[in-house]
């Protein structure tokens, strides 16, 4: 078989990369590109992305990508972490974009709530509350709706200014609460109800779908007018295509940032029992439902670095990071375990002593080193993962065999057993890099280069991956 290569740029709240992927003879290599951090910066009115430094790495690694393997990049697939936006008129940009921290959510809550309630809102797209779901988040940008012609999602926005296609990928879009989970078609009335113009909404497209290729200055910068093809752009949808089991019966964990806990249905669940436990529909590749609950995930560990080491580089942070569970996997006896859903966890800022409050607020003694906090997030991680896998279990009446941990949190190895203990099941981790390979098996599909369905991409995923096992010390 002659190589076949795509693009990934793949962008994640904390870091972002762009990997290409090589299809020889049924198998996946990848190559990394770049990597870059991805700090959102404050201003006097809040928190936003440094959008503009975020698509000059992207054009960066691109015209890497393209040096390292000239004239062979068949496309290039695009995903991000989900509901932020910008508003454009005339195809400018409307102020700089705010990241989903915001703490200004709250407002639009409370305007979209006197509107429609909870329950009228999980009806029509099925989502677990999160304050910044993005329909929230517009319910604040009050004059700016009037002005706008067009709402793009933060991937797609980055495929507008490559290729100059305005349009809203199905998966990421199903994350705006605007987006009905009958259908997957937007819910114009809902949108016009909570004051959003039905009019910004931009035309549908499904991953695998061409957008266009580079244009003008991406095209010079990149070195040449590669296609820009859809993917799941929610960066958690693409994750879930990689995950490595042809079956059905298996729960997942998406765990970077956040550990996005669920399973993959056919239909959503829409139950009331399911409202109350905070279990979302988020739409899947292939219109498979992704019935899941977010876990705060890494953040707590990313975040505590943060406060511990304010002047390190990624880099160090990371090899700290080894250390400091290295350390922790030597804690004896019992750590406190809090409920890592908590939203005082949400906010950038002093996780450790947040916790240290959480756990004193409750009567418990709070672990007093690193180590001892270390261990009792992930501790607390596992134990919310195993009850997030439990609960959906129920709620879908889906039967579960085995979790699998993809993502970062796959390579942590404390995390991983604690999950596998804490839930009396198998837990599969890895692929690290599931988001990317999930982003470039639906461009390689789409290029015809494998099968079409989705348990056998997988299966070029368990084939291109090493997957370690956790067993549980005791069965449940
Ligand atoms: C993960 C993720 C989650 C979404 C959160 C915010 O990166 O995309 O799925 O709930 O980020 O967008």
């Amino acid at each position: 078989d002659a190589p076949r290569t795509v693009a990934a740029v793949d962008l994640g709240a904390t870091s972002g990369r762009v990997i290409t992927g090589t299809i020889t003879d049924g198998v996946l290599t990848m190559r990394h590109e770049a990597r870059f951090p991805n700090n959102p910066v404050r201003t006097r009115d809040g928190l936003h992305w440094n959008l503009l430094g975020l698509y000059q790495h992207v054009l960066d690694g691109l015209a890497a990508a393209e040096r390292d393997a000239p004239g062979q990049i068949a496309s290039i697939g695009i995903d991000s972490w989900a509901v932020d936006y910008a508003l454009l008129r005339d195809g400018r940009v409307l102020g700089v974009p705010y990241a989903y921290r915001d703490e200004r959510t709250a407002r639009g809550v409370e305007a979209v709530h006197a509107v429609a309630s909870p329950e009228e809102l999980y009806r029509r797209n099925g989502l677990q509350h999160l304050p910044f779901n993005t329909v929230f988040q517009l319910a604040t940008d009050g004059e700016l709706l009037e002005l706008a012609e067009q709402m793009l999602l933060l991937p797609d926005l980055l495929a507008y200014w490559l290729t100059g296609a305005q349009v809203a990928e199905r998966t990421n879009a199903s994350t705006t609460g605007l987006l009905r989970a009958d259908t997957r078609e937007w819910d114009a009335e809902l949108a016009e109800q909570v004051g959003v113009p039905a009019r910004i909404l931009p035309h549908l497209v499904d991953p695998g779908a061409v957008l266009g290729s580079l244009e003008g200055e991406a095209a010079r910068v990149v070195g040449r007018d590669i296609d820009v093809v859809a993917v799941g752009s929610h960066d958690t949808a693409s994750a879930i295509v990689a995950i490595p089991n042809t079956g059905r019966d298996f729960a997942y964990v998406s765990c970077g940032t956040w550990g996005l806990v669920g399973l993959e249905l056919d239909e959503a669940v829409v139950t009331d029992a399911a409202r109350e436990a905070n279990f979302t529909n988020e739409g899947g590749v292939d219109g498979r439902v992704r019935f899941l609950h977010n876990v705060m995930g890494l953040w707590l560990l990313s975040e505590s670095q943060r406060h511990w080491e304010p002047a390190a580089t990624d880099a160090q942070r990371s090899s700290t990071l080894q250390q400091l569970l290295a350390d922790a996997a030597q804690v004896v006896g019992d750590v406190p375990i809090f409920d890592v859903n908590d939203p005082v966890f949400m906010a950038p800022g002093d996780i450790p002593e947040r916790i240290a409050a959480w756990l004193t607020e409750r009567g418990l003694e709070a672990p007093t080193t690193p180590a001892g906090i270390v261990r009792s997030i992930v501790e607390s991680l596992a134990q919310a993962f195993a009850e997030a896998v439990a609960t959906a279990s129920a709620l879908a009446e889906h039967p579960v065999s085995v979790i699998h941990i993809v993502g970062g949190g796959s390579q942590n190895t404390l995390l991983c057993q604690a999950t596998a203990d804490r839930s009396g099941l198998p837990v599969l981790a890895g692929p690290v890099e599931a988001t990317a390979m999930g982003n470039l098996l639906v461009q390689a599909r789409a290029h015809g280069w494998v099968p079409d369905s989705l348990a056998e991409i997988r299966s070029i995923v368990a084939r291109s991956t090493q997957i370690i096992r956790y067993d549980p010390k005791h069965t449940r």
